[in-house]
């Protein structure tokens, strides 16, 4: 079960010793939820951060090393990211590029996780610009460990969390520049929803009781979530339905994007 705490006060101790025995015995795990990169704090980052963009920027990630890509690099802008790719050779490197939802122009993929081909992806580095999950990843940037979650590789996540043991956990949706999306604080209750289920003592802020409390009410509807949703309304208009089918698939990857060296994501 999920307990709230206040600010990051923690419910039953005031001395900071007696905490920090009591945290490393118990495996009590503290859980943030940040809705966008903006709300997330500049300071005292935590043990492990993990970004979410559900529609589809971390779907497409999970997606992509899945199918064999050697790894992936997020930018936050195309210039950046067009003069990054150029010193790799240019057959073991696709350029992702996604404004508005659409391809950006001189890019090899927009962001669908339905590209991710084997034939694609095998053996390439992803070099990859979003309208908000590559703003995410950079907002994390700091954190000892860095992840990426979705729907699709959810359990994948909360195992590594759990063998990981991090004290400090935030979760950070992408939202829609600047703005809240559902798809991804649901995507943060189901990863509180499965931890809490297995560790039993998870506390959380505000935001992290609202968004489990959000996947209870919508676990078995997914896919109706992202219809409702104002960045899968978007997608629809996109034509996009497909996507969204992929994106709503809970624990079908096993698959956890985690930054290593040189700021590269690779498969867990
Ligand atoms: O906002 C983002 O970073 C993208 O994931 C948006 S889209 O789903 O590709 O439209």
């Amino acid at each position: 079960m999920l307990h709230s705490f206040d600010s990051g006060r923690w419910p039953f101790c005031h001395q900071p010793l007696i905490l920090i025995t009591l945290v490393n015995f118990f495996k009590i795990v503290q859980v943030s939820v940040y809705h966008t990169p903006e709300l997330a704090p500049n300071d005292n980052l935590p043990d492990c951060a993990i970004a979410i963009d559900v529609l589809r920027a971390t779907t497409t990630m999970v997606a992509a090393l899945a199918a064999g890509a050697e790894g992936i690099q997020a930018f936050i802008d195309m210039p950046t990211l067009m003069a990054n790719s150029e010193s790799w050779p240019a057959d073991k490197r696709l350029r992702a590029g996604e404004r508005g939802g659409s391809k950006v122009a001189g890019c090899d993929l927009g962001n669908s996780p339905l590209d991710c081909t084997p034939e694609m992806m095998g053996g390439k580095r992803l070099f990859m610009s979003t309208t908000n999950g590559t703003r995410t990843l950079e907002k994390i940037a700091g954190a000892k460990t860095v992840l990426a979650a979705a729907l699709t590789n959810r359990s994948s996540v909360v195992d590594y969390l759990l063998e990981l043991n991090p004290k400090t956990v935030w979760i950070v949706g992408s939202g829609w520049e600047g703005t809240y999306a559902l798809e991804d604080t649901v995507c943060a209750g189901a990863i509180i929803h499965s931890l809490s289920k297995q560790l039993g003592q998870v506390y959380g802020n505000d935001e992290a009781v609202a968004a489990e409390s959000l996947y209870e009410q919508w676990q078995s509807k997914m896919v109706g979530l992202m219809h409702v949703a104002s960045h899968g309304q978007r997608l629809l208009r996109l034509n996009c339905h497909t996507d969204i089918e992929y994106c709503a698939t809970l624990d079908s990857v096993p698959v956890v994007p985690i930054r290593t060296e040189g700021g590269v994501f690779r498969k867990l």
